[in-house]
């Protein structure tokens, strides 16, 4: 095993404990069978959405294939596309939300 001096770990730990943790980002993607109005609930739901962002967001979904939802520490955004991908898949609609490194 590699030997590892005392100054250069503590160091490290230091600069680790110091740094932001990663983001990600989390969008929803575009499909031809769930409603709008479903699309905009989850949207008001899961990510605080007012009425008008919603709509905003669900139509660049809808016109371009995804659109970003938020941003999120990993254990954050992992929770979200999982919360909503049950919520959908309970309400029998095939909405997939995914997650990309910010
Ligand atoms: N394309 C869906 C429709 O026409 C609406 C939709 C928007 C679905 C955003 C998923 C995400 N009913």
């Amino acid at each position: 095993k590699e030997l590892i001096d005392t100054q250069d770990f503590v160091e490290e730990e230091i600069k680790s404990d110091l740094e932001e943790p990663a983001k990600y980002h989390v969008f929803l993607l575009n499909d031809d069978y769930t409603p709008m109005d479903f699309v905009v609930e989850v949207l008001r739901q899961f990510f605080n959405k007012n009425e008008e962002e919603a709509t905003e967001i669900m139509l660049t979904i809808h016109y371009q294939g995804k659109g970003l939802c938020g941003t999120f520490t990993a254990e954050i955004a992992e929770t979200k596309v999982d919360f909503v991908e049950r919520f959908a898949y309970e309400h029998q609609h095939p909405l997939k939300c995914v997650l990309e490194k910010a």
